[in-house]
């Protein structure tokens, strides 16, 4: 086999979210309607905002907005995490990022896996929110070696997935047609079961010690919990999701909606109500796992600016008697500058630089050294936003917990379990932070190198 006839992991990560996507819609027909409606307010925020079309277009978000979105499982031991980082690595998908649910009183902690070059990520941004249960935060410890033994029984893997990731690892690639059987076989695994692998009485008893704990055990797989379509407008969507039947959680998370959106904001439905089949039972039963979601991203904030946001959201979650939880957000976030010149200036999100089209044609070559705020200054260079591609926790626990129900809140001891988590995934997670510091230092090069270059085509031939 010659290496042209490989496909890149781009191009298997775009089947797979493609598949994901159709056996979502069929398998929860409120996800197909929330992407009609998705498509629709797009399409209106697009036709009526050029500006908002252009700085897509040059975030290179425009093309993919379509294509973009993101899914969660929840694994229940370290030989599936460990197993899923290769899986996803043919899909050229690597764990960003760190997420301790338990201090919000949920026993996982998580990861995302998610693309994380340039070309990558403008080739289609897919992510998927994997979470590990955490056993050793049950109090029942009893119940807890019962569940590793339930779970030590499964195999979530498909054999010819397994081979062709060997066989990826081993030659660096996949034909058009093994890269279609993988995503045929992985696909196995991200689908729902509706025939648990335990009695109704472990399944309650599971639940009653968490419910999250009994949807991760009690099933053959870790059927893929939500997808989520990204969307130019959350708030257009929140109120229209009621319209189309869609019942929308309460409010929508992370920051207010601002001229600028930064980091992620994102609302659910609730989850759907669903048959099972326990074991040895006749009558069939219900199990509540799957919802939908939807999000609108913004731009990624520095460290300076993430330490601002949180401290911000922290201030805006204190219970202000009397006041809607929105219009306190909103009210404490007008400290967070709202335009792009003065979040550049003072360090608080990323951007891209680019050479604009005057820069393109009459460089000055001298230009290469001056620093950054002259060169744009000088309408040499623009400055386009980073656009955020991770998570948030407290948002995540958010998403969790209106899909859980309220009084699913326990009270865990905040724990540093990331060392662990890496043990079991096998490596260590990227730093977020780091790979948009990387990403905005390249682009800056890159414009000087181009500068750097004007000098050269400037002499006589
Ligand atoms: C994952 C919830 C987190 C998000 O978008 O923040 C998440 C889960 O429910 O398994 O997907
Ligand atoms: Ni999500």
């Amino acid at each position: 086999m010659t290496r042209s006839s490989l496909v890149s992991p781009d191009d298997i990560r775009t089947r797979f979210s493609r598949a994901m996507s159709d056996m979502y819609r069929q398998e929860v027909p409120q996800y197909g309607t929330l992407l009609d409606l998705v498509a629709d307010i797009n399409a209106d925020v697009l036709a009526g905002s050029p500006e908002l079309r252009d700085s897509l277009a040059r975030s290179a978000s425009l093309e993919r907005l379509n294509l973009e979105r993101h899914g969660a499982i929840r694994l229940g031991t370290a030989a599936e995490l460990a197993t899923m980082r290769r899986v996803f690595a043919v899909m050229g998908m690597e764990p960003v990022g760190y997420y301790d649910l338990s201090v919000a009183g949920i026993p996982v902690h998580s990861t995302a896996f998610r693309p994380v070059g340039d070309a990558a990520l403008a080739a289609n941004p897919f992510r998927v929110f994997t979470s590990l249960l955490r056993l050793d935060l049950l109090e029942d410890q009893a119940l807890a070696a019962q569940a590793r033994e339930i779970l030590q029984r499964r195999n979530i893997f498909t054999a010819r997935a397994l081979a062709l990731t060997e066989q990826f690892e081993r030659g660096g690639g996949l034909d058009s047609a093994q890269a279609d059987e993988f995503v045929e076989q992985v696909r196995e695994t991200f689908r729902w079961h509706s025939e648990a692998t335990v009695t109704a009485e472990t399944y309650q008893a599971l639940h009653d010690a968490h419910r999250l704990i009994a949807d991760v055990v009690c099933f053959a797989g870790p059927h893929i919990n939500h997808l989520t379509p990204r969307t130019l407008d959350i708030d257009a969507l929140q109120a229209a999701m009621p319209g189309r039947g869609i019942p929308a959680k309460e409010v929508v998370e992370g920051p207010p909606r601002r001229k600028h959106p930064i980091l992620l904001r994102q609302t659910s439905f609730k989850a759907l109500e669903e048959p099972v089949r326990f074991l040895g039972a006749d009558t069939a039963g219900t199990h509540t796992a799957r919802f939908g979601e939807v999000e609108q991203r913004g731009i990624a904030l520095t460290r300076k600016g993430r330490q601002r946001y949180d401290a911000l959201l922290a201030r805006a979650r204190e219970q202000a008697p009397g006041q809607r939880y929105e219009d306190r957000l909103t009210e404490v976030f007008t400290e967070f500058p709202d335009d792009l010149d003065t979040l550049r200036a003072e360090g608080l999100a990323f951007f891209r630089y680019a050479l604009t089209d005057d820069g393109l044609r009459h460089a000055d070559p001298s230009a290469a050294d001056l620093d950054i705020d002259a060169l744009l200054a000088r309408g040499l260079v623009q400055a386009n936003p980073i656009t955020y591609e991770d998570f948030l926790p407290v948002s995540a626990a958010g998403i969790f917990r209106s899909n859980l129900g309220s009084a699913e809140q326990r009270n865990y001891s905040a724990n540093e379990a990331r060392a662990a988590f890496e043990r079991d995934l096998g490596c260590a997670v990227h730093d977020e932070i780091a790979l948009y510091e990387a990403a905005q230092a390249e682009s800056l090069a890159r414009v000087r190198a181009l500068l750097g270059q004007a000098e050269d085509a400037a002499l006589p031939a």
